[in-house]
Parts: structure tokens; C-alpha cells; sequence
């Protein structure tokens, strides 16, 4: 008897912390003080952490996962890395982005399997060719290595692509950045928590952040799943979740979080080297370094936390597909998943500060993110360190919904959604 209850006792206090909602404060004072916590250990958490210890020299800083490190959008997208959007303010961040990883292995001595192989962008009517050769030239303005190829060009290019596109998606030319291309995403995760952690920050999974507390003299007590942690500085980076954090934090932001999906087949010879993305019909392609096609879908329409994505985008998507590459028709898909994205009304990141003393936040990235790593986290960290905004992060401040003063990359954006 004595031994069933203790059974008892332990099976009670393994679920104890589903069961109080909010949980209770575990400690009355926090064991533990940092100069800067960053909440969100996917890429951009941990690039912002990796780049206040290295640029700012900021060594007592945390990052708080409330999973396992890169376990959100970090290891669920497709991708694709690319700098060519239309407006100066988002060319010079992504740019930025770019030229950074193309150091980023040696930088981390981690090898993030950047692979330059190009993005080509179709048009499959008239208002996508305008759309492409407008970019194109915006590009070039900003020294984003941008080019046309009509249709023999993009054959020669990708072989693989049916430029008929089965009557429906006929390929009429193509935008080609030569130096877009692909990564391995959960090694850019790992390799920046481990250059952080070299530098002494320390990187703790597993802490789910519930809650904050301001003081007069400006700190900030989060209340953690491993108890509460002081901090100086907080710079929140929970993509999918900016809402539901800035909600704890008593602020409210203009993003909406909704489901986004991507599908692997079985493992193939070498058959499509490049990356191809249709945008009219949200259809995004490449070949892993297993051999594995990657194909993105469009973000689905509704508000949801459900690591899915709905089956008619699915089934929309590998319709393109097979329209575009007939030869994958009777290609196997081997897993479908789904990562929980925050779209902003202007499909622009959000890099500011908030409402609350000392407390900043990096989100807004929607689909396009994972591309904005290595410059997100460079450039929120400048903003963390110095309280103020930079020339690249200053046209992404929250205040830009109040004052009208949109970026506005929705519908100019090199991607559908
Ligand atoms: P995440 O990796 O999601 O990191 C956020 C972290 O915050 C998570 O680990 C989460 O667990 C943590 N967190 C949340 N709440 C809390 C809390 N309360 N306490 C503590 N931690 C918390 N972008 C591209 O540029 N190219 C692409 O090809 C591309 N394809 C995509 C395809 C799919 C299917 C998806 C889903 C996204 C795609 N994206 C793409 C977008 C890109 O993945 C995201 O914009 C980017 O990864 C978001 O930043 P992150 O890596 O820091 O996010
Ligand atoms: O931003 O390039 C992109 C992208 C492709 C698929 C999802 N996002």
C-alpha cells in the first residue's frame, strides 16, 4: 500500500506542471542574474546570442528554449537563401544576411553546408514577367547579383523543368540569383549554440518562459520553467509564439501565426541542382544532400498552432509540381510536416523595441525567415546592446503600424505568401 501511494505520488508530480496553469513561482527571488537573456533558442535566438558575445563582447547573457534547440521553424523549412526583394530596406538586411553566411562555416568552424547553386524565380504570365524584370532591375540597384533568362536559359539551367508547365504553368522566364542557394538548417541551430557557448553564454533547453515581471530600476524578472532569472536586457525571438510571448509581457503585436509546410520524397540520384521556386502557384523545389526532393507549399489561410498544414495546400502544391517535373509523378513522399509561422500585414520583419522597458523583440520573419538568420541576429543584437536602432534594423520598428510607415514587401516579395 505504502508502495502504491509513493507510485501514486511520483505519477501526481510528474504531470503537476500541466496541471497548475499558469504554474506557481517556484523560488521568491531569482538564483540566477543575467546582463541579457534571449527567449527562443531557434537560428535567430542563437545568432543574436552568438553576435552580443562576439560583436558587443556581452558574455553574461542566456538563451531559453522551452524545447530543444532549432525543434521550431529553425529545422521545419525549406531552406532557401536568397537576397533578391524588392525594397531597399529589406534588400540591405537580407544582403547582409547573405555575405554573412557566406563565411558562416568558417566563422563557427561548424560546416553549415551553405550551398550556393541559385534560386530561380518563374514567371508563368505577362504580370510575372513585369513583376520579375522590375525586381530584377530594383536588384541590381542594390548590388543584389540579379539576372533574367528566358525560357532556352532556363532549360539549360534545369534541365529537369517541363517549360510547358502542363498548359496550366508554362515557363515564360525565369529570375536567377547565382548566389542563392541552400543549407542545412538544424547545423546552423547547433552551430551557433556552440560558438555561443565557447564565448560563455550559456544555452539552457528545456525552459519554457511564462511570464515577466518589470522593476523600477529597469531589470526584468522572467518567470521560467526552471524558476525565475533576472535579467537586464530580454530580446524575445519566439517565431510562431510573438503574440502569445508579447501577451505575457503585456504588449500586443499585429502578427497572425498560422501553419506553413513542407514535404520530403524518398532519396534519389542527383537530379535537380539548383533551386526553383514558382510563386504564382506556391511550389518550391530542390534536391537535399541526401537526394531527397524538398518541396515548400503556400502558408495556410487560417490561425492555427498545429505543426501540420492543410491538405489542399498540399495536394495544390504537388499538382504544380508534377505539372512543372512530370518525371516526379510516381516519386514517393516520405514525411509532410508543418512549422507555425507570425505573418505581419506588411510581410516584413518586426526588429524593435516594445512598449516595455529594456525589452525587445525580433519577429514578423513569416515564411522567409530562415534565409534572415545570420543578419537578424547580428543586427538585433546591435539593437539589444545599444538600446537603439540601427540604420538596417530602424525601418522595422513595431511603431510603423501606427504611423503607416510600412516596408511593404506583400505582393513584391520574391515568394508567394
Ligand atoms: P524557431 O526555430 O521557430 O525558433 C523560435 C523558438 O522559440 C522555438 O524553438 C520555440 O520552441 C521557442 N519558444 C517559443 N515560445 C517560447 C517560450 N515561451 N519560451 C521559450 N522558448 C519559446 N525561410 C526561408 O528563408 N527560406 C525557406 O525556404 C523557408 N521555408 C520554410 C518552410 C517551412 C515549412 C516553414 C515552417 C518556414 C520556412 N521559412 C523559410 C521560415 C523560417 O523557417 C522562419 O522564418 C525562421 O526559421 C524563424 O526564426 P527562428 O529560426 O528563430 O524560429
Ligand atoms: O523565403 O525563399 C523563401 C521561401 C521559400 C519557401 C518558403 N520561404
Amino acid at each position: 500500500m505504502k508502495n502504491r501511494y509513493s507510485i501514486f505520488s511520483l505519477i501526481r508530480n510528474a504531470f503537476s506542471y500541466h496541471q497548475e496553469w499558469p504554474p506557481a513561482w517556484r523560488s521568491p527571488e531569482p538564483k540566477k542574474s543575467y546582463d541579457a537573456v534571449i527567449v527562443g533558442g531557434g537560428g535567430h535566438g542563437l545568432a543574436t546570442a552568438y553576435y552580443l558575445a562576439k560583436n558587443h563582447g556581452m558574455t553574461n547573457i542566456a538563451v531559453l528554449e522551452k524545447g530543444w534547440l532549432g525543434g521550431g521553424n529553425t529545422a521545419r523549412n525549406t531552406t532557401i537563401i536568397r537576397s533578391n526583394y524588392l525594397w531597399d530596406e529589406s534588400a540591405k538586411l537580407y544582403e547582409h544576411s547573405v555575405k554573412l553566411w557566406e563565411g558562416l562555416s568558417q566563422e563557427l568552424n561548424y560546416n553549415v553546408m551553405f550551398s550556393q547553386r541559385g534560386v530561380l524565380n518563374l514567371a508563368h504570365n505577362q504580370h510575372d514577367l513585369r513583376e520579375l524584370s522590375r525586381r530584377i532591375n530594383a536588384n541590381r540597384l542594390n548590388g543584389v547579383d540579379s539576372e533574367f533568362l528566358n525560357p532556352e536559359e532556363v532549360k539549360k539551367f534545369c534541365p529537369a523543368i517541363d517549360l510547358r508547365g502542363g498548359g496550366r504553368y508554362p515557363v515564360l522566364g525565369a529570375s536567377l540569383q547565382r548566389r542563392g542557394g541552400t543549407a542545412r538548417h538544424d547545423a546552423v541551430a547547433w552551430g551557433y549554440a556552440r560558438a555561443a557557448d565557447e564565448l560563455g553564454v550559456d544555452v539552457i533547453q528545456n525552459c519554457p518562459v511564462l511570464g515577466f515581471e518589470s522593476h523600477a530600476d529597469g531589470s526584468i524578472t522572467i518567470n521560467s520553467g526552471k524558476g525565475p532569472i533576472k535579467a537586464g536586457k530580454v530580446g524575445l525571438v519566439v517565431a510562431g509564439h510573438s503574440s502569445v510571448i508579447a501577451d505575457m509581457a503585456g504588449f500586443r503585436l499585429p502578427t497572425e501565426s498560422r501553419p506553413l509546410q513542407a514535404l520530403v520524397s524518398e532519396p534519389m540520384k542527383p537530379c535537380i541542382d539548383t533551386v526553383v521556386m514558382s510563386n504564382a502557384v506556391h511550389a518550391y523545389i530542390s534536391q537535399s544532400d541526401k537526394g531527397e526532393l524538398v518541396i515548400g507549399a503556400g502558408a495556410d489561410a487560417y490561425i492555427s498552432y498545429g505543426q501540420k498544414g492543410s491538405g489542399h495546400q498540399t495536394e495544390h502544391t504537388l499538382a504544380a509540381i508534377c505539372e512543372m517535373f512530370p518525371q516526379f509523378r510516381r516519386v514517393k513522399m516520405m514525411r509532410q510536416w508543418g512549422g507555425i509561422v507570425d505573418t505581419n500585414p506588411d510581410a516584413s520583419p518586426i526588429i524593435s523595441k516594445t512598449p516595455v522597458a529594456n525589452m525587445f523583440i525580433n519577429c514578423g520573419w513569416g515564411t522567409g525567415g530562415f534565409k534572415g538568420t545570420p543578419g537578424s541576429g547580428w543586427t538585433f543584437a546591435d539593437l539589444i546592446a545599444s538600446g537603439e536602432p540601427d540604420d538596417m534594423n530602424a525601418p522595422f520598428k513595431l511603431d510603423r503600424f501606427k504611423t503607416g510607415y510600412l516596408v511593404d514587401e506583400h505582393g513584391a516579395a520574391a515568394v508567394a505568401h
